[in-house]
């Protein structure tokens, strides 16, 4: 089947049935005919619980399936959008979760052999729908507890399993996730999925769908569409797409996207049009088949089917509309490393150098373990916020300290996080030498963040076991030059240890070079100990041969590392990571860990600094750490301040309070929403 359905995608525009909800409300069925005998008495109401109708009304739903099938469509939808135990449970029926699911497939199942087995060729599938449940892993429901979540990553994954485990009994070719309004959500099904294949040694095609929900053009957790399939991409995906929501028309700019970017066929289900006043659709299927006519027309699309409000008659005109049509050319993936929170980050070859923030690290940091160890995450968040502002394209976040619950603590700052668009809008590093906190994390990111760090450290079944986890949950992974023996700290180590990494990762595990960022180990140099003369040199070096021989992988360090035997000097602390970097980068380094805002620019270190320092990280002279030492003692300084630019207080009043409403930043609210009243003839024009 899976073969079946490749195949045919490369020949034409398949076409997906149109909505359930539309075609069962028109039956203005009641209370007793959502019961039927099966459940007469059932406690709680079920009338509009569209998904129990498998088990009270089979008949109807048939009916609606062949009406479907008649119209043109290729695959149908299982009528258990809402089937999940935890949708469920609104009505009480947690319970028949497994024998609502599988009866929705089977009969499904059974309409469609009924096409199949009529000799007419034309094969029809069975889509299993898993939808996005009432419930969301990245969002709050609690204005006042931004770290609360009504929803885990496990319990999801848990109904996720139960709901597709059912529908795959049940008979369906397919499984599709839709309506994914928080990534988070769909994830949480991926990884369900893939456990549920593995088990069952079986797997069959899976389709994504996201949903943009207004014209901002993000998805209701705020990631925008190319951000949402960098998340989702690990994934051997039978297609990604959008539906529901907004009509059509306004879906343009974003199917447009996903077309640009997917590897894979990309599927449109909209619904007839916005809702009017009375929260229907009146989009004619004249109308909607038109628009997607167009969108095949501009060869946006592979798949194409109806949402909410859609009928039969607009199936069938859609499937009219498409049949000349030609597929979307499905362009090939490139190896760019690409990484997203909210939104996306991309680093090609030619990409400047990429800072990851080092502050957010209990060990990094003082005042941030502090704040932690005093369970002040507002505060702490601000660290966050403060290293995005600097510049970092990446926070690296690590809660390793004996005193605390990483795991726990992991889990509630990241999910403090997500709520802060200015801050969730990057990629997340999430730093543990401990599995169980980085598994921890990677449940709480709903776009493709980065692991650090996996080694050889404690042997090749451990490395493989951890790398193929980080894949399932969709994340890169930093890879630490260390193995069995222990860390490399010279250039031969260094490369070995890369090397085999690489082989075993690529080779073995079906790793994508892109996602693999190896550190070659920044360690401290001017310690006084000759055997560390050569740290500096010996990582640009490494750098180098991994950018030259290991073909996409990217290149990373803890930069602040270097510098460590000058503690409390940051004058010369500064010039030190300017100096290593412009080195380090020209020989090829990709990304940093640094503290983002406060990297002093090469050309403005003073020469005799300058002089010095390089001295001492290209190993020049044997008396370098010495004069160095030396240097520093008399040019102690503070080094540079980190300046808060206050330049935005000088617009006017509106302006000043949607840049404070953007950023979050609550220092002058109350006098600037003082002045906006005074201004403002009724105070809901300030609030407007
Ligand atoms: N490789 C990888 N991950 C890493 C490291 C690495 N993670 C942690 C660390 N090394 C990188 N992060 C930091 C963060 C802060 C500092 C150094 C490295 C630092 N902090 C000041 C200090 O200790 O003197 C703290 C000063 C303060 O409290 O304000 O230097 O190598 N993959």
């Amino acid at each position: 089947m899976t073969k079946e359905i490749k195949e045919i995608l490369k020949d034409r525009i398949l076409i997906i049935d149109g909505a359930m909800g539309t075609m069962i409300q028109r039956r203005q069925l009641e209370e007793a005919d959502y019961r039927d005998d099966k459940l007469k008495d059932h406690q709680k109401p079920l009338k509009g619980n569209y998904d129990v109708l498998s088990l009270t009304q089979p008949l109807v739903l048939k009916e609606i399936h062949k009406a479907y099938l008649d119209a043109g469509a290729d695959i149908i939808l299982t009528n258990t959008f809402s089937g999940s135990s935890i949708a469920q449970a609104d009505y009480g029926l947690q319970d028949y979760v497994y024998d609502i699911n599988f009866s929705a497939a089977k009969l499904a199942r059974e309409v469609a052999d009924e096409f199949n087995s009529s000799g007419k060729n034309v094969p029809r599938f069975v889509a299993g729908s898993l939808g996005p449940t009432n419930k969301t892993a990245s969002i709050s429901p609690d204005v006042n507890d931004p770290g609360f979540r009504a929803i885990t990553f496990d319990q999801l994954k848990a109904a996720y399993k139960e709901q597709a485990g059912a529908l795959l009994d049940g008979g369906v070719d397919l499984i599709m996730i839709e309506t994914v309004f928080d990534t988070l959500n769909a994830k949480a099904a991926l990884v369900g999925l893939d456990e549920l294949f593995e088990t069952r040694k079986k797997k069959v095609p899976v389709m994504v769908s996201g949903t943009i929900t207004d014209a901002s053009g993000r998805t209701l957790s705020g990631q925008t569409t190319e951000a949402f399939w960098y998340s989702i991409s690990h994934f051997d995906l039978l297609s990604v797409g959008l539906n529901c929501a907004l009509g059509a028309d306004m879906m343009r700019p974003y199917i447009q996207e996903l077309s640009r970017l997917a590897d894979v066929p990309v599927s449109i289900h909209p619904n007839a049009g916005l809702p009017n006043e009375f929260g229907q659709y009146d989009q004619s299927a004249q109308e909607m088949s038109t628009i997607l006519g167009e969108f095949a027309e501009e060869g946006f699309l592979n798949i194409a089917g109806g949402c909410c409000g859609t009928t039969p008659e607009h199936i069938s005109s859609i499937a009219a509309k498409l049949k000349t049509c030609k597929p979307r050319q499905i362009p090939r993936m490139d190896h760019f490393t690409h990484l997203s929170g909210l939104e996306p980050l991309t680093i090609r070859e030619e990409t400047n150098f990429v800072n990851i923030g080092e502050r957010t690290n209990v060990a990094g940091s003082l005042k941030f373990a502090r704040l932690i160890k005093e369970d002040n995450l507002h505060d702490a968040v601000e660290i966050a916020r403060n290293q995005v502002n600097n510049g970092a394209q990446v926070i690296d976040i690590n809660m390793d300290e004996g005193m605390l619950d990483s795991e726990t603590m992991m889990t509630r700052f990241l999910n403090h996080i997500a709520s802060e668009p200015d801050i969730a809008r990057v990629p997340i590093m999430i730093d543990s030498s401990k599995w169980t906190v980085l598994e921890a994390g990677l449940k709480c990111v709903q776009g493709k963040g980065v692991v650090n760090s996996i080694s050889l450290k404690e042997g090749e079944e451990n490395f493989i076991y951890q790398a193929r986890m980080i894949r399932r949950y969709g994340a890169a992974v930093v890879v630490m030059a260390f193995d069995e023996k222990g860390q490399a700290d010279n250039f031969e180590r260094k490369i070995e240890i890369c090397k085999r990494s690489y082989d075993i990762l690529v080779g073995k595990v079906g790793f994508p070079p892109e996602d693999i960022i190896f550190d070659p180990n920044i360690l401290t140099v001017a310690t006084g100990i000759e055997e560390h003369n050569n740290y500096a040199i010996d990582f640009i070096r490494a750098t180098k041969w991994i950018k030259d021989h290991l073909p996409y992988a990217k290149v990373s360090g803890g930069v602040s590392n270097i510098s460590f035997s000058f503690r409390g000097n940051n004058l010369v602390r500064e010039a030190m990571h300017s100096a290593f970097l412009y080195h380090a980068i020209k020989a090829g380094l990709d990304m940093g860990i640094v503290n983002a805002g406060l990297i002093e620019v090469y050309e403005e270190i003073p020469a005799e600094l300058l002089e010095k320092v390089e001295d001492v990280l290209l190993n020049r002279r044997p008396d370098a750490t010495e004069n160095l030492v030396a240097y520093a003692e008399e040019v102690k300084g503070e080094g540079k301040k980190i300046e808060i630019d206050l330049s935005w207080r000088e617009a006017p009043v509106n302006e000043r309070l949607s840049h404070a409403l953007i950023k979050g930043l609550v220092e002058f609210i109350e006098e600037d929403v003082e002045e906006a009243r005074q201004h403002a003839k009724r105070t809901i024009e300030v609030i407007e």
